[in-house]
């Protein structure tokens, strides 16, 4: 009888097999082996908290008009130096900076484009909430040489080959999809490996939990006033069931409770916000929640359009986000739709 060789599958298996099976090529396959080592040394650097002086603001600012923490800048660098030699990436497109980061002319430039958050939900850090990494992979445009152009990674986000998240909690966790399915992999720490622990991922269809932040409510749109409001309204409204709320203020964290348990989870437009779009960036937070939602079956839509066919028209261009389990998102969506 031979062995049951299967063992524990690494990151390094899964994504070999995933090649195997024509999802991916070894560029691809090589960037998110990257990424996730990437991530590795921004969970060490998030872990030290207030040992590692790495704690408070940076003293700076980033394109978004926010101030920066020491590790969104910390996280920022360490992406940026993992992805510059390897010869996969054209260019790096990051919430903490204006434009691109083209690839330096030392090293060969690859077909991919990578765009991420370093380090989402980073007011969180210095109360010790959890906080996270978001990026997506997209194809460089045919035909393209040399310098990367913004415009180069303005497309919808159905384009994306590849999105993920790592959420630095009690444990780390990353959570990835190559456009095969939504599976978790838990950093094992004394190995330094992530290793598969959920494979296909299925959010449930149905949900009694949302999770907004009900302090903007006088500022939403008259739909989501009303949607919220008869989740609200429970058994006696006419939903004719309670709901429970959940808000972390950390997209990552409030996207995994989903991706674990289902619910609902929503940064609509508001009138403070409406000129920007929205709060949540939509190619390095929208896209890739929506695309690894999807791909667990759940559902991602702007109250307008699904999220994943926006058309870009800016990098760093905000959207208003419903996402979660379908039928709850297909609700929510009604009340926008019949308005
Ligand atoms: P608020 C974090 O700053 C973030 O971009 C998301 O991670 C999070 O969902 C949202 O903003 C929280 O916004 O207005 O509740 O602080």
């Amino acid at each position: 009888m031979k062995p049951d060789l299967r063992g524990p599958v690494s990151l390094t298996q899964y994504l070999t097999e995933e090649r195997r099976a024509g999802y991916g090529d070894t560029d691809l396959i090589q960037l998110l082996e990257i990424v996730a080592r990437a991530c590795k040394r921004i969970a060490v650097a998030t872990g030290k908290g207030a040992l590692g002086g790495v704690l408070g603001e940076a003293g700076t600012g980033n394109i978004q008009g926010e101030a920066q923490k020491k590790l969104d800048v910390i996280s920022n660098e360490i992406l940026l130096d993992a992805n510059a030699w390897g010869g996969h990436l054209a260019a790096c497109a990051s919430e903490e900076m204006e434009h691109p980061q083209q690839i330096p002319d030392a090293y060969p430039r690859g077909g991919y484009l990578l765009l991420f958050d370093p380090l989402d939900g980073s007011s969180n850090i210095d109360v010790n909430i959890s906080v996270g990494t978001i990026f997506s992979v997209l194809k460089r445009p045919g035909g393209h040489r040399g310098r990367v152009e913004t415009s180069e990674f303005l497309q919808p986000g159905t384009n994306q080959v590849a999105a993920g998240y790592v959420v630095y909690g009690s444990c780390t966790l990353l959570v990835l999809t190559l456009g095969h399915g939504t599976h978790v992999f838990t950093l094992d720490r004394e190995a330094g490996s992530f290793i598969l622990t959920r494979r296909d991922v299925q959010i449930p269809e149905d949900t009694s939990e949302f999770a907004i932040n009900m302090s903007n409510q006088r500022f939403w749109e008259a739909p989501m006033q009303r949607y919220i409001g008869d989740l609200l309204a429970g058994k006696e409204g006419p939903r004719g069931r309670d709901f429970n709320m959940r808000w972390v203020a950390s997209m990552v964290a409030d996207v995994h409770r989903i991706i674990t348990r289902g619910g609902i989870f929503s940064y609509p437009l508001d009138s403070k916000i409406k000129a920007k779009g929205g709060k949540l960036r939509l190619m390095y937070e929208a896209n890739p929640m929506s695309f690894i939602v999807e791909q667990a079956g759940g559902a991602a839509h702007t109250g307008r359009e699904r999220i994943l066919e926006v058309q870009p028209e800016g990098l760093h261009q905000r959207v208003p986000v419903i996402l979660g389990s379908k039928n709850e998102v297909a609700q929510a969506v009604r009340y926008h739709t019949d308005a």
